[in-house]
């Protein structure tokens, strides 16, 4: 039985070598926009649909198009902010969006990328973002993946936009060849105290790490793929556009890898595990 070995590789040399020496690599329509994107796009925009024809019946909005598939979005969130949470939360549970995560192209690209045979998809590691004009409380700032999502030290964030994502939409931020390093140190609280659960954690020295890197924070479009590895430090732009920036995170881990053998493979932070616990020399006590 073919399990993908025979197929032609994804990537060339020059680009897995990219990805080696910078920690991430973008690449340009990687997804099939009809019939890979859209049936996402087209979901969401129904979702939305729902919530505004039960909470706003009176207001009007336009038909699918791909290029504004959350027209009335940013009206729906005006009027009350907890609708989003619910579109957040919904947006998790579309059927084109669990076949994304898991296609046969994404797990033969991570095996590719980490010579392994054994791909895992991280517990509740995976969602897409709404990143709201001007809201901080949920923006990310700079991490590293690996030390919320424990699964393995080689995994691999797969981050792709709904939108096009144009300066002012705060394009994601890389501290490029930063994987080279190693888990960095944390604090919770300091600077980030005022914000909910895992985002109260920040770099125990954030200025004086992340300015150690060159900086990179590629502008992307519907069906491109940027990859990220688990130990790059990166964060969210900051969103100064009319239009919330839509991205999907999926993450994925090598089971055979020492590190995720030895915790288990724990399920993202946001699931629950408690990193402080299992991370005990990564974090600063203030
Ligand atoms: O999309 C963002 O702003 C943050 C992305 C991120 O941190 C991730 O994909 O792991
Ligand atoms: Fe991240």
């Amino acid at each position: 039985m073919d399990h993908g070995q025979a197929a032609a590789p994804l990537l060339s040399a020059e680009q897995v070598e990219a990805f080696r020496r910078d920690g991430f690599l973008l690449l340009p329509g990687f997804y099939d926009l009809a019939r890979e994107i859209a049936p996402i796009q087209r979901a969401l925009h129904s979702i939305i649909g729902l919530l505004i024809e039960r909470h706003r019946p009176q207001a009007r909005r336009a038909p699918f198009d791909p290029a504004r598939f959350d027209d009335g979005y940013a009206e729906l969130i005006a009027h009350d902010r907890r609708l989003g949470g619910l579109v957040y939360d919904a947006a998790k549970l579309i059927p084109a969006f669990i076949r994304l995560l898991s296609c046969n192209r994404n797990e033969r690209l991570f095996r590719e990328l980490r010579s392994t045979d054994l791909a895992g998809i991280g517990a509740a590691s995976f969602g897409i973002r709404i990143d709201n004009p001007h809201e901080e409380q949920f923006r990310s700032h700079w991490h590293q993946e690996y030390l919320f999502q424990p699964q393995s030290l080689d995994g691999i964030v797969f981050w792709s936009p709904l939108v096009d994502v144009e300066p002012e939409m705060g394009p994601v931020q890389i501290c490029v060849g930063s994987h080279h390093d190693g888990l960095s140190r944390y604090r919770r609280g300091d600077r980030y105290a005022g914000k909910t659960g895992a985002y109260q954690i920040g770099l125990a020295d954030e200025e004086g790490t992340v300015t150690r890197y060159p900086r990179a924070a590629p502008l992307s479009h519907p069906g491109d793929l940027l990859l990220m590895d688990f130990l790059t430090l990166h964060q969210s732009g900051h969103n100064v556009a009319q239009r919330s920036r839509w991205s999907m995170q999926l993450r994925y881990f090598n089971f055979r890898e020492r590190h995720g053998i030895d915790l288990g493979w724990p399920a993202s932070v946001t699931a629950g595990t408690d990193i402080e616990a299992l991370f005990p020399e990564s974090f600063v006590r203030a």
